[in-house]
């Protein structure tokens, strides 16, 4: 079924994106809920299940499937399997387009804070990151951009072309040339996979590197994060209570190259709440030391 084919698009990461994952993952929630053919209420709720499960094991890391994926098995209510059928595509749908919406109001908010002739640097490949600075661009800022390449996936070179293609300057570094390159860079922009409710950031392995460099710079470099509400999670006290994801070393090197050498591939990081200046969720702008009141809203969905 449609559920084990996008359940294995996100594993491989032919779908990926914390935001782009949860609403496939929606999607095919909601196309397996049409499809199943089940009369009685328990069992299609236990199939669901079942599906939501295969969904949610792929990648453990991004709480935006997660969040999705529970957002949607809530709404699985009704006096019989075509009712319940019915709230889970009112329900999905209103998760895919609230998702949508959400990165357009960041991109808005967020363009407002880029200034005219700002050099920025962003790492991995954020959607939200991208249409923020396209937004901005857009309004005539004249933005320069410095993407990191973001070993091993390659995915800045994704977000470089996307930018080039909207008429953005852009300049590809390596990952380790993000310091070298700080003398001209005006503010940081990150994406985000999970935000805890102690404002710690999980994102893309290095991320937590190059705000460090930010942070830490004789001026300090503002770092933003652009993260829509259901990246927070409403479990999570801190980071600790989050999987890493560790993904095949060959996504590295081939080992049988450097053999009798052990290789590790954690694929995010853990930026604490101090190294950020702050967040911008479709709801505002918030210091992450307020997380709280993002999931508090998240909480009501
Ligand atoms: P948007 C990505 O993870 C990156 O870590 C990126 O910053 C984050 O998702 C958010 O992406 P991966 O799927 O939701 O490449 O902003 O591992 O598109």
């Amino acid at each position: 079924m449609d559920v084990s084919k996008t359940a294995e698009k996100i594993k491989s990461m032919e779908i990926r994106g914390a935001g782009k994952i949860a609403r496939e993952a929606a999607q095919a929630l909601k196309d397996f809920a049409i499809e199943v053919d089940e009369v009685d209420s328990k069992k299609f709720l236990i199939a669901l299940t079942y599906a939501k499960d295969t969904l949610k094991a792929t990648r453990p890391t991004a709480v935006s499937l997660e969040n999705a994926l529970n957002i949607i098995i809530k709404r699985a209510q009704g006096k019989n399997v075509k009712e319940m059928k019915k709230n889970i595509i009112i329900a999905a749908d209103k998760f895919i387009n609230n998702s949508k919406n959400a990165v357009s109001k960041i991109a808005k908010l967020c363009s407002k804070k880029i200034e005219k002739n700002a050099v920025i640097l962003t790492h991995c490949n954020s959607t939200v990151v991208i249409n923020s600075i396209i937004e901005a661009q857009n309004q005539g800022k004249n933005i320069k951009v410095y993407p990191t390449e973001t070993r091993p996936w390659g995915q800045g070179y994704i977000t470089a072309k996307a930018l080039a293609d909207n008429n953005v300057d852009v300049t590809l570094i390596v990952d380790s040339a993000a310091r070298y390159f700080m003398d001209e860079i005006d503010v940081v922009i990150f994406g985000a996979d999970t935000i805890t409710e102690d404002g710690s950031v999980i994102n893309k392995i290095g991320t937590f590197q190059i705000a460090t460099c930010a942070h830490e710079y004789k001026t300090h470099i503002p770092v933003i994060i652009c993260a829509e509400s259901y990246k927070f999670s409403t479990t999570a006290k801190s980071a600790k209570e989050v999987i890493i994801e560790e993904r095949d070393p060959k996504e590295i090197i081939d080992p049988d190259k450097i053999q009798g050498v052990k290789i590790r591939n954690p694929v995010f990081d853990i930026t604490p709440k101090e190294y950020i200046d702050f967040i911008i969720t479709e709801f505002g702008e918030i210091s992450p030391k307020n997380a709280q009141k993002i999931i508090k809203k998240l909480m009501m969905f």
